[in-house]
């Protein structure tokens, strides 16, 4: 009998959204850019991946977080992001679980830590009492006002905007955003995610939109805005989603809503909260968002990955 593969890996949630931390028993990818180690994990370790967030061991709403040598100075670690479909250029709630959980496991200590990710270096600063700020990637609005067009005829008006994944932002939908319309919403997200893929519509250098994000008023006054995020692999974000309120926050300065330094609080579906601020903005226009949130940890586990179980791999469409 062959020994199961043990992969130990540590659970948060971030607002009420999962991430699960690969501590060890991952892939070794080499060294080299964080982009290409990346390219290397979903050509060759997507069974991987799947292993670890799908089913049996996980959901569709798991994104695994595996940490890996930093190939940046300065960098304590590397991270790739990654999901039930494959992985994320980058993840807000997920850096902010990352770092609740090495801070929890004594491996940092409050203060600044700089990460490598695929898409450039993300500085997280460990607040104590499992908050966290995270400094983003340059986040812009890439086209305002873009309008697609439903299979039932109804035309959907949104921004384009990054924010370390390329989003979709809708105002103008008249939807409920609480609990207990999340399949309408699923589905009505959905509906527009498919829509403008059939209509080539995508970020810049043909980045594909796969984060739709639903605005409305939010419950508690305190905030500023309520969401629902709908995320590649068909599950919503229970959080406010870090890189969409990066987004969100991109298109407030870009449309003159919002001024550096001030501060907006964007409440999830759940009605959990990050604070977020633009810290600077940059000649070409990007902004440095910066989200704060609050992780914690609810478990410590080894997978066991037994190649002679016919789901070792997790359960893939
Ligand atoms: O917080 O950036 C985020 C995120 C992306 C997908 C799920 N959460």
């Amino acid at each position: 009998m062959t020994q199961p593969h043990r992969v130990e890996v540590v659970d948060s949630h971030t607002g009420g959204e999962p991430t699960r931390v690969v501590l060890s028993g991952g892939p070794d990818l080499g060294r080299g850019p964080l982009a290409q180690r990346r390219q290397l994990f979903e050509r060759e370790w997507d069974h991987f991946r799947s292993a670890i967030v799908n089913e049996p061991r996980g959901s569709d709403v798991l994104v695994g977080a595996l940490l890996c040598p930093s190939s940046e100075p300065g960098c304590i670690a590397g991270v790739i992001f990654f999901n039930n479909v494959g992985t994320l250029n980058m993840c807000g709630h997920g850096m902010i679980g990352l770092v609740v959980t090495l801070a929890e496991f004594g491996m940092i200590q409050p203060g600044r830590h700089r990460f490598e990710t695929p898409v450039g270096v993300v500085e997280a600063e460990y607040l104590g009492k499992n908050r966290v700020t995270v400094e983003n990637v340059p986040s812009y609005q890439y086209r305002k006002n873009v309008r697609t067009v439903l299979p039932d005829g109804r035309q959907v008006q949104g921004d384009i905007a990054w924010g370390g994944n390329w989003f979709f932002l809708v105002e103008e939908h008249g939807l409920e955003l609480d609990l207990g319309h999340v399949e309408e919403l699923t589905a009505f997200t959905w509906e527009i995610r498919q829509a403008l893929e059939r209509q080539g519509l995508t970020g810049d250098r043909g980045g594909v939109i796969d984060h739709i994000e639903l605005f409305g008023p939010p419950r508690d006054a305190r905030n500023h805005s309520r969401n629902f995020v709908l995320c590649p692999g068909k599950a919503y974000d229970r959080s406010p989603c870090g890189t969409g309120t990066s987004a969100k926050l991109a298109c407030l300065v870009a449309d003159g809503k919002l001024r550096q330094g001030e501060v907006w609080r964007q409440e999830s579906i759940l009605g959990s909260v990050f604070e977020a601020e633009v810290v600077r903005i940059l000649e070409d226009g990007k902004i440095v968002p910066r989200i704060t949130g609050t992780a914690h940890v609810t478990s410590h586990a080894t997978l066991l990955l037994d190649p002679e179980d016919p789901f070792c791999w997790g359960i893939r469409p």
